[in-house]
């Protein structure tokens, strides 16, 4: 039987299985050596192949399409895999009370894209917001290169509800954002119970009784899981090299293979294709900050 691990309590994991059960189950010894390199073997978002034996016990791990890790990218040695198979990372900010801080946000879309994961912005208060249209308009601007959807929402209409049932409809998604921007309204508008669930498993967090955080998937909706990783939320600059930093910005990928330098910081090379991509107007000046900004915070 196959399932998908949501759970992981030491070194027993709950796994949801195909026909909807959900099961203990224990790692089959010869399986803790594989991935020796990560200080977890298994993580919430795994695909695994149980079996029942005396107990349950998980025989195989199926191969990752993608995994969130927190510690460098390309130090492999001594990674903590937070969560694999995730299918987007959601990262909600709202308009007003607290305004958009576009700096988290794009450290957020340098770690998804990073782990090659798709990235949705959500904006929440659009009711507060004075000139909607206006602001909007400028955030798309900013971000419709190098995000796969962007939502601007009052989370307290009905209708977000229906909007956002679509947005996370059979998919894992990693939901990230800072304190007081309406991430708990949203889950709410899908479970209600949920909601209240994952606040108290927060409130524990917080307390830092939890050294390693073991992240947790909850189930919103048939088949619709949701990852609220404490660590996450930081998305803490990754161990990168200052030169690989800009494969981390889609918009200037395009770009790179024309600068006349292979390893361009784009900052005080000559002959550099994303220099002249602002310049033309061809990248957001902003998230150009933004890459200079995280430039210096890799130093
Ligand atoms: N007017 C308005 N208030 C919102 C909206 N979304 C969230 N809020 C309010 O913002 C506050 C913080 O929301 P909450 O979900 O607790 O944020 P969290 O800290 O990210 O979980 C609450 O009082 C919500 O009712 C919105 O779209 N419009
Ligand atoms: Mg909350
Ligand atoms: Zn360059």
């Amino acid at each position: 039987m196959t399932g998908r691990v949501t759970k992981s309590v030491g070194s027993t994991y709950l796994i949801k299985l195909d026909d909807g059960n959900v099961v203990s189950a224990s790692l089959r010894g010869k399986l803790r050596l594989i991935e020796s390199k990560a200080t977890n073997p298994v993580v919430v978002g795994d695909f695994v192949d149980v079996e029942k034996q005396d107990e349950w016990v998980i025989t195989t791990i199926l191969p990752r399409r993608n995994k969130m890790t927190r510690s460098a990218i390309g130090n492999e040695n001594n990674e903590h895999v937070l969560a694999a198979n995730v299918d987007q990372v959601v990262i909600v900010s709202s308009l007003v009370k607290p305004a958009p801080k576009f700096n988290f946000i794009d450290r957020c879309l340098v770690a998804a894209q990073s782990y090659r994961i798709p990235a949705i912005l959500v904006f929440t208060k659009s009711d507060l917001t004075e000139n909607f249209e206006e602001v909007s308009t400028g955030i798309r601007e900013l971000y419709s290169g190098c995000t796969d959807g962007i939502y601007f929402e009052n989370l307290l209409l009905p209708s977000s509800g229906s909007l956002f049932k679509s947005v996370f409809q059979n998919k894992l998604s990693s939901l990230t954002g800072l304190s007081g921007v309406g991430k708990t309204t949203l889950i709410s508008s899908l479970n209600a119970d949920l909601a209240l669930r994952i606040g108290k498993t927060s409130e524990k967090w917080n307390q830092g009784k939890h050294t390693t955080s073991n992240a947790e998937l909850f189930e919103v909706m048939e088949n619709s899981f949701i990852i609220d990783t404490p660590g996450l939320r930081e998305f803490g600059l990754m161990n990168i090299d200052a030169y690989e930093l800009s494969h981390f910005f889609r918009e200037m990928v395009p770009y790179l293979e024309d600068c006349k330098f292979s390893k361009c910081t784009h900052t005080h090379e000559p002959i550099c294709a994303v220099k002249s991509a602002i310049e033309n107007k061809l990248i957001h000046p902003m998230r150009y900050e933004s890459y200079l900004q995280m430039l210096k915070d890799l130093k």
